[in-house]
């Protein structure tokens, strides 16, 4: 960040992670050029691989590790997608001291990039054993918070850190503990909500590609890449490096918390970055790559868990909208019109979708039974529906961020679920809810998640990760997944409802 700038969050969010030019001291690093010359090493080879900077740049790979080494390297390569995934190669012997590395080799840019790691734990050769059992103590017929917390004990297995959390990423970036394993048997974040900027936008970019990243020791300097630029001053992209070095102002983050090692592995659901499991540790903690490859097949696998969950979640929807149609079905045979069936049914609806109102808006008319709109007031609100849901269900907890127009209609009507209910879009069902004062609770004052450093200008996260609570007013319960999926249903009940209705009355008139 240059001199001079604003100080504002935005910063964070600039901070270029990928180009920082170190890596941890738990693994080196060599940039080669398609010919296999080494062009950019990281100043610990010496103590990693036993040889020294200086004399590796411009020398060729085979000077560091041997023909066998290097022919399992090259085999390696010819079936991997280096650009997107490293290859991951596990107890390899490097060099004629016999001693086992783990290896990391990708592309980026121009270069190949390999890095080694010395193997702690020789013996942790059979973790790739322990993933399916924890998977499969995965309980995904039950809620949500549950799946987290099995889904954490789980990890905290396989990869020994102090405190596993599941952390699941809110609409506005803002994240949530859902589940806490902590081998203290304490709860400390669980249920707290942490503000966006704790993880800025180029960090949730990176973590969409590159799914883990250890921070085995707050402390640790860390080992430059030299000479880490090229003729044209461009630096090695370390994107996908698994020993790149972190962010200063991260460390800084986890030093405030009280912790000196960090793990944090993506979650992705629908190619989208769901949350992450993050894990603590209160001293340092290193786990080798093949351990770490575990963690990261745990999480894969976990996300396979969360979309079943999801389509468990779907299906119960879908059964309580079909047994909904038939009562409905039932209410018209017994003659009652449409109108009349649906504001009499409310009450099953309402054990499928908890509400507190209906309004019926159909050809103009408005009907309505409980906490709702009163007609006038419903007008603008279906002349918003007609503009933004189209043929789509349209939910709100927060009807006022919508529509600011609507004045005090929020002391009474905070959140609708609007269901369009006829190829005519005009024509809504639409469920109301009364506000309710929640109580969300913070680790720390969101509106102040940094203070200006003891350098002046420059940020520092916050210190303090007390619980910080906030009162949110005028906002209704927000509309669960299941309700969304029920409403949809019931949705495309309607709408075969609404054709036989009309196809019916036009009978009639012949
Ligand atoms: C990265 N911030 C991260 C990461 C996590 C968090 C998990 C990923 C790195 C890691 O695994 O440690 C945040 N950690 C959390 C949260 C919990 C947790 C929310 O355990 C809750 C339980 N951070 C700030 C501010 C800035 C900032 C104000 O608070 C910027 C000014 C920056 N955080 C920041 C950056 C990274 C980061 C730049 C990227 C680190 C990297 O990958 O290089």
């Amino acid at each position: 960040i240059e001199p001079g700038t604003p100080v504002d969050l935005t910063n964070c969010d600039r901070e270029p992670i990928h180009l920082l030019g170190r890596v941890q001291s738990y693994g080196a690093l060599v940039a080669v050029s398609p010919d296999w010359t080494v062009r950019h090493a990281s100043e610990n080879l010496g103590s990693i691989l036993g040889h020294d900077v200086e004399g590796a740049i411009g020398s060729p790979i085979t000077e560091l590790v041997t023909a066998e080494a290097f022919d399992r390297i090259r085999a390696g390569m010819e079936k991997a997608d280096l650009a997107r995934h490293p290859l991951r190669l596990f107890g390899v012997v490097l060099r004629t001291t016999g001693r086992l590395f783990d290896i990391s080799i990708h592309e980026s840019g121009p270069y190949i990039l390999v890095e080694f790691e010395p193997k702690a734990d020789p013996r942790s050769g059979d973790v790739m054993s322990e993933v399916y059992p924890l998977i499969q103590k995965i309980d995904t017929s039950s809620d949500l918070d549950r799946l987290a917390q099995d889904a954490a004990e789980g990890l905290a297995q396989i990869a020994g850190f102090d405190s596993v959390m599941v952390y699941q990423f809110q609409p506005d970036h803002s994240g949530r503990v859902l589940a806490e394993k902590r081998s203290d048997g304490e709860t400390r974040y669980l249920g707290l909500n942490f503000p966006a900027s704790d993880i800025p936008v180029q960090a949730r970019a990176l973590y969409k590609k590159a799914l883990l990243r250890l921070i085995a020791d707050v402390n640790d300097p860390g080992a430059v890449i030299r000479p880490g630029i090229d003729e044209t001053g461009a630096p090695v992209d370390l994107s996908l490096a698994v020993t790149r070095a972190v962010s200063p102002i991260h460390i800084e983050y986890l030093r405030n918390m009280g912790i000196e090692a960090s793990m944090s592995v993506s979650i992705m659901k629908d190619g989208e970055l769901w949350g992450l499991f993050a894990c603590h540790h209160n001293t340092p903690r290193y786990i080798d790559y093949e351990r770490r490859t575990a963690v990261e097949l745990f999480a894969h696998l976990f996300s396979f868990e969360l979309s079943e969950y999801e389509a468990r979640v779907r299906a119960r929807a879908q059964e309580d909208m079909s047994r909904l149609q038939t009562r409905i079905m039932s209410h018209l045979a017994d003659g009652h019109t449409l109108d009349a069936s649906l504001l009499a049914l409310s009450g099953d609806i309402e054990r499928v979708i908890p509400h507190d109102g209906t309004v019926l808006y159909h050809d103009g008319a408005f009907t309505a039974t409980g906490v709702t709109p009163d007609a006038d007031e419903f007008e603008p609100i279906a002349r918003m529906l007609d503009r933004s849901t189209g043929t789509q269900i349209f939910a709100t907890d927060e009807l006022r961020r919508d529509m600011p127009e609507l004045g005090d209609l929020s002391d009474r009507v905070a959140g609708i679920l609007a269901i369009p209910v006829s190829r005519h879009p005009r024509d809504y069902l639409v469920l109301c809810r009364e506000p309710v004062t929640k109580k969300v609770n913070w680790a720390g004052d969101p509106t102040k998640p940094v203070e200006t450093g003891p350098n002046g200008t420059r940020l520092t996260p916050r210190k303090s990760f007390e619980t910080w609570q906030q009162d949110v007013e005028g906002r209704s319960e927000s509309w669960s997944d299941h309700a969304r999926h029920a409403a949809d249903q019931l949705r495309v009940v309607l709408l075969e409802v609404f054709l036989k209705v009309t196809d019916a009355s036009a009978e009639e008139r012949k």
